[in-house]
């Protein structure tokens, strides 16, 4: 057997089979789906026990995605998704990583199987090392395990050797303590989920509008006339919106989607609440639907802007809040003035849309007033995202739509905490404003020089400049970019240690030394010194509210995330004032820390316990720009797509199948897309196929070009799509290993993996 490890999930093909495109989401296959995988992984009398505590008011805050609950109503059945049992299943899961399993399958020997294969084996059950030079991970103590960091961070010569990432499933708790740890020990190095996701819309939004969140809540769903859905795949990724789209069409609102594909969820679906609704030909959401290439939306959005300048010109007052904009807003002039630099036949090819439809879509936001614009990741992995962000502000802000209800800002967040992870102070640079409070009140001298984000992070560990990485949650190696190089800058450290549930390849890509340390899941029961303990998360709509495991924990030997962070600190800070032991023994105490340093946790023992949770205050949704630079909401001047594509040459994005959550491979079937049993697929245009003489199924390698720079993925199958010319389409996290480190959002620093320049070479 040869030692060598798999940084990527093998070239194996498994079997595809095509199926035809449903015409509606949701509805009783859903429900069927769900059944299964739970009743598999789970077992069906613990799993409808689960099912019943998802996202209930005394359950457990579903670890699926970060769209809220409805404040009100909370019906079993209500609040769950197909997609939100699954997550749910992968983590309750019968299966078990125990110690024997770790001494018969060596490190090289997992990497041999997929994803999806280690992802199955299940649950860790105790703290493992892997000495170096050995093959095999061995059982280890806890108390060991933290010495043996702790030993390892001290002898560093600077804390900023030491990297330490966050992932978005880690609760307010510890995500609060575990900063505060890295800030004790030294160093601002926290990079997280978010930099590879989100980050673009914080930039954004925070120059625009004073704040990096949304402003709007799921009531406004309610009260809008039109909402804008724009590079985003709720169906799939985030199904429970798809009840709110239903509350706004119910209402008489209309919706208009932006998407290269024309994604099966936004289209029509059958409310899975109501049973009566699932035969029949289901809801229709979307009322213009426009297909856009890939990386086309500003030039999109700008056509659009032109469009309304024209008719406000031509009858003044018509088109423009006037009152809003000379009261709240800075820079309008200089905007419409920018926007005569760009010729509407120039940007046109750029989009793929014909004129007419982008002056229905243009006549639609003219005659309506309370406008919403949802995104998420198709607009944030670009080189220039923060542009398309901003240009969606631009529209609002000409409208006045925004800081009134039915009206608004609404990124829609991934991880279900990844929003209250930042607004804990995981982020590599955090304002002073935040460090100041925190070294007040925990009495010390938090670093004020900014750390590395994810990128960074990478390139650092590649030069030999980080010697530790530790990760809270997450799975670092696949869900970054440049898998084989990000590989190697894993291997360059002296010690890798994962926090984690389960089992997945960042564990198998390792520095000389490496640990993986188990936590308990969101679903399972969590017990301290003082007793039974809850933790608490925050939505996409910066609503913080408390989350209560059930569930027996796997194994005895799971600690929760914020004892181990104790454990951490209490191996490593010799001089810390902070009484870490204390601290865990009881939430309340860490809360009330929290309190103490971040705005708006005033009385967060008491609000958190009230149903529902409370709402954190939010500038822009009260109608104030005041944190912004000049203290106004402010219009921006933002630059289209400058991709060349050369002869041959393709735009790829990388995308979510409806079987996975990031990283975690739930199954190989993409229903809503119509493919089974493969995820080594590229979707492609049917005329793009005839010019490169491609038929169905052929069998491709797929080269990534970018500054003279090529890198190949192997063996995927062509699938013909209903996608705009010059666009494909592969899944994330097989296709990582194209996306260049160096190809990133400008400000925001994102790997831009929804646009990578392909070839595609027949076999
Ligand atoms: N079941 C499930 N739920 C999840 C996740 C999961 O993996 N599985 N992941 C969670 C996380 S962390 C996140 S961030 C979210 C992600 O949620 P999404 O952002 O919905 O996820 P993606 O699959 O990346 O989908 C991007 C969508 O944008 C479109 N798109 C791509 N490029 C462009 C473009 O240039 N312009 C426009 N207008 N559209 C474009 C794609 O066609 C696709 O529909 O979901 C969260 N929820
Ligand atoms: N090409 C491409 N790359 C992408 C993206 C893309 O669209 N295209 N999307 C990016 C985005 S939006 C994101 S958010 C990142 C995601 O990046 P990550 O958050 O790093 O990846 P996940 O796959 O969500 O992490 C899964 C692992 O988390 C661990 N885990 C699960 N639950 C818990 C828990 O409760 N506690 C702890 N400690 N561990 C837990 C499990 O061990 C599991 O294997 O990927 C990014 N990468
Ligand atoms: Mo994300």
């Amino acid at each position: 057997m040869s030692k060598k490890i798999n940084a990527q999930s093998p070239e194996k093909l498994t079997g595809i089979q095509l199926k035809e495109i449903p015409t509606s989401a949701v509805g009783f296959k859903a429900i069927k789906s769900s059944i299964q995988v739970i009743a598999s992984e789970v077992g069906l009398v613990k799993g409808i026990q689960l099912l019943k505590n998802i996202n209930q008011k005394e359950g457990f805050d579903c670890p699926g995605c970060a769209w809220p609950d409805p404040d009100a109503k909370r019906a079993f059945l209500a609040e769950y998704c197909e997609n939100g049992a699954k997550a749910v299943a992968e983590e309750a899961t019968k299966n078990k990583v125990s110690p024997l399993f770790f001494a018969t399958h060596s490190v090289a020997q997992l990497s041999e199987l997929s994803d999806y294969e280690i992802g199955k084996s299940g649950r860790i059950t105790q703290p493992m090392y892997l000495p170096e030079g050995k093959d095999n991970y061995e059982e280890i103590s806890w108390e060991a395990a933290f010495n043996l960091i702790g030993k390892e961070l001290n002898n560093l010569s600077s804390p900023d050797e030491a990297v330490f990432y966050t992932s978005g499933r880690t609760s307010n708790e510890a995500a609060f303590l575990y900063q505060l740890f890295v800030r004790q020990f030294g160093t601002n190095n926290l990079p997280d989920c978010s930099n590879m996701c989100h980050e673009s819309s914080g930039a954004a939004l925070t120059e625009t509008l004073g704040i990096g969140k949304g402003s709007v809540t799921l009531d406004d769903f309610k009260h809008t006339d039109l909402v804008i859905v724009i590079g985003q795949n709720p169906g799939t990724n985030h199904p429970r919106m798809l009840s709110a789209l239903g509350e706004t069409k119910k209402n008489g609102g209309k919706i208009i989607t932006v998407n290269p594909l024309p994604e099966v969820g936004l289209m029509n679906y059958k409310d899975p609440q109501n049973p009566l609704k699932w035969i029949g030909s289901g809801q229709d959401l979307t009322d213009l639907f426009l297909q856009v290439k890939i990386n086309g939306d500003v030039a999109l959005l700008k056509i659009i802007l032109k469009l309304m300048k024209a008719k406000e010109l031509e009858n003044p007052g018509s088109v423009f809040n006037h009152d809003f904009i000379d009261e709240k807003t800075a820079g309008l002039e200089e905007m419409l003035i920018d926007l005569d630099s760009y010729l509407i036949e120039e940007l046109l090819p750029q989009t793929g849309i014909s004129l007419k439809k982008i002056e229905e879509a243009t006549a639609l936001i003219i005659h309506n007033e309370k406008i919403i614009i949802c995104w998420a990741m198709g607009l944030t992995q670009h080189k220039n995202s923060v542009d398309n962000i901003r240009e969606l502000v631009n529209i609002l802000l000409l409208k006045g739509s925004i800081g009134k209800k039915g009206a608004g800002t609404c990124p829609v967040r991934g991880h279900s905490n990844v929003q209250g992870d930042r607004t804990m102070g995981i982020w590599e640079k955090m304002p002073s404003s935040f460090l100041d409070k925190l070294d007040a009140e925990f009495d010390f001298k938090s670093p004020r020089k900014h750390g590395f984000d994810v990128v960074a992070s990478i390139e650092a560990m590649h030069q030999k400049k980080i010697k530790v990485f530790i990760g809270m949650g997450g799975n670092f190696v696949s869900a970054t970019p440049d898998t084989e190089f990000t590989a190697n800058a894993m291997k360059h450290c002296n010690l890798t240690v994962h926090v984690s549930t389960k089992l997945n390849r960042s564990h198998l890509i390792h520095g000389k030394k490496a640990l993986i340390l188990p936590c308990l899941g969101r679903s399972e029961k969590d017990v301290q010194a003082n007793g039974a303990q809850f933790i608490s998360v925050e939505n996409s709509m910066g609503i913080v509210h408390q989350s209560h495991g059930h569930l027996e924990p796997h194994s005895k030997k799971l600690l929760s995330e914020p004892a181990i962070v104790a454990g951490l600190a209490n191996a490593t800070l010799k001089k810390s004032k902070t009484n870490w032991t204390t601290l865990v023994s009881n939430y309340d105490l860490i809360r009330a820390k929290i309190e103490k340093v971040i705005p708006g946790f005033e009385n967060y023992n008491k609000k958190v316990r009230v149903k529902g949770g409370f709402y954190l205050p939010n500038n822009a949704r009260e109608n104030n720009f005041s944190p912004t630079a000049n203290g106004k909401a402010n219009f921006s001047l933002n630059r289209p797509s400058d991709i060349q594509l050369e002869r041959n040459q393709f735009i790829m994005m990388t995308i979510r199948s409806h079987d996975q959550y990031n990283t975690t491979i739930y199954g190989l079937n993409d229903r809503y897309r119509g493919v089974l049993n493969e995820r080594r697929v590229l979707y492609m245009n049917a005329d793009d196929m005839r010019g490169q003489n491609l038929e169905p199924l052929d069998l491709v390698d797929i080269k990534s070009h970018f500054n003279g720079e090529e890198r190949i993925a192997k063996g995927f199958l062509i699938v013909k799509y209903d996608i705009p010319k010059q666009c494909t389409a592969t899944y994330f996290p097989e296709a990582n290993v194209l996306i260049p480190l160096k190809s990133v959002a400008k400000v925001s620093n994102t790997p831009a993996s929804k646009t990578v320049i392909i070839s595609i070479v027949k076999r």
